[in-house]
């Protein structure tokens, strides 16, 4: 049997860093990646024998728990009919037709293979229907990989960004602003600025790539506000948030309509899918009934497609209720066990997904979400882990939990969190 540590050592000379995603190399966390063999429910087991429970599921895709029945034999099905035509196909009618069904925004709705394609798509929609070219992201949010959201912040509040990695031409991410998650005020200063020139705000309404940071009082409201106050597009990337923190998305939790949505992860079941979509009057400016351009070989593939139609078909099913207070009860009384090992921690959480930051500050922004501990949840990773637990490689991602995991799930990670000392 390969070992984890062969399959790294080989992985590292013909992938970079090992890995296809760099978060899986677990650089952040100081250890060497394990490699999975099977998983099943909320488990996963690796090449090397050992059992975790697994509290990342693919990165938020996996609602229903790894190796659904439904969701499996869905896809089975298909790939017996063909892994994918380059046509049409009646599950890409069928799974979009769900998605407008069950979220308040979308009344149109493109597929394509991921959440990257899925924002950078939406954003070239926007800056097609408005004619401008800025765009507005917020400081510690993460759209995918495409070059205008590789931006870092630049000298000062409403200037310009600068590239946030090498690769990235200054001329793209000049026009990308940047403000801190949960300010108005500094949104209304790049207006005040820049309004008219800005096509989107683009923004998480329940942002999951700082760790999780909820959107405060008034917050997604205002948004929607300056973008009516200015002709831009507010963009909701609810690529984690989508069919997680309730059917609809935070968009239906929390009442705001966006004007265009972008979703990915659960909506393929752990295939290869993101869409966007929104109101019909942006979507129909997309080709071929419109002039702004976008295609995809595999978009809606059927294979994926009857993965997603069969996931979220089975999550209109599930009591998302009782899984939110599960979670709740699960993260606090993580909270409470490392309290009483000496280590004080801010809790965030909504719906079935959970932080838990190494501070004693109030998270609500990418700043205070670096006062967190990051060495310290490095200690606290390769424990859970060592103990049969996987947790997000990198302080700056969530706990997932699923309709999957059960009572001894929790428990198991309880009991390893109280043997945490450091
Ligand atoms: P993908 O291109 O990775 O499918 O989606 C990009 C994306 C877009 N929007 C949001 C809100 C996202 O969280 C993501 C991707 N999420 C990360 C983890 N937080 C993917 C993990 C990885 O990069 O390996």
């Amino acid at each position: 049997m390969t070992s984890s540590s062969d399959l790294f050592k080989k992985a590292q000379e013909v992938m970079p860093g090992g890995v296809n995603s760099p978060v899986r190399a677990c650089k952040s966390v100081g250890c060497d990646p394990c490699f999975i063999e099977k998983a099943k429910g909320s488990h996963m087991w690796t090449v090397d024998g050992e059992d975790l429970v697994d509290f990342v599921m693919s990165w938020g895709p996996m609602m229903l728990g790894h190796g659904y029945d439904e969701v499996d034999n869905a896809a089975i099905e298909a790939v017996k009919k063909g892994a994918s035509f380059g046509a049409p196909c009646p599950d890409e009618v069928n799974l979009a037709s769900e998605i407008v069904e069950m979220v308040p925004g979308i009344e149109m709705v493109r597929m394509v293979n991921s959440g990257t394609e899925a924002t950078m798509s939406a954003l070239r929609l926007a800056r097609g229907v408005t004619g401008r070219d800025k765009v507005l992201k917020f400081e510690g949010c993460y759209h995918g990989h495409s070059d205008c959201f590789l931006a870092s912040a630049g000298s000062g509040l409403a200037t310009f960004s600068i590239p946030g990695t090498p690769g990235v031409p200054e001329d793209i991410v000049k026009h990308t602003l940047l403000a801190p998650y949960n300010d108005l005020g500094a949104v209304k200063a790049v207006f005040e600025k820049h309004g008219s020139d800005i096509a989107a705000i683009i923004v998480e309404p329940v942002a999951g790539n700082m760790g999780l940071v909820l959107p405060g009082e008034g917050f997604l409201q205002g948004l929607r506000d300056i973008c009516d106050e200015y002709g831009a597009l507010l963009i909701f990337d609810e690529v984690i948030s989508g069919f997680r923190v309730c059917l609809g998305g935070a968009q239906k939790r929390f009442g705001i309509t966006p004007d265009l949505t972008t979703m990915g992860k659960i909506i393929g079941g752990g295939f290869p899918v993101g869409c966007y979509g929104g109101k019909r009057k942006y979507m129909e400016r997309i080709s071929p009934c419109g002039d702004v351009y976008q295609a995809g070989t595999l978009s809606g593939n059927p294979v994926a497609m009857a993965a997603g139609l069969a996931t979220v078909r089975a999550l209109a099913k599930q009591d998302y209720k009782a899984l939110e207070e599960r979670t709740l009860k699960f993260a606090t009384a993580l909270k409470e066990a490392l309290a009483e090992n000496g280590f004080t921690t801010t809790l965030n959480h909504i719906g079935s997904i959970f932080t838990l930051f190494f501070t004693d500050s109030e998270v609500v922004d990418f700043e205070s979400a670096k006062s967190g501990d990051t060495e310290l949840y490095s200690k606290f990773y390769r424990h859970m882990r060592k103990n049969g637990i996987n947790l997000a490689p990198s302080a700056f991602e969530c706990t997932f939990t699923s309709f999957a995991h059960t009572e001894d799930d929790y428990e198991k990670a309880l009991n390893a969190v109280k043997s945490f000392k450091g």
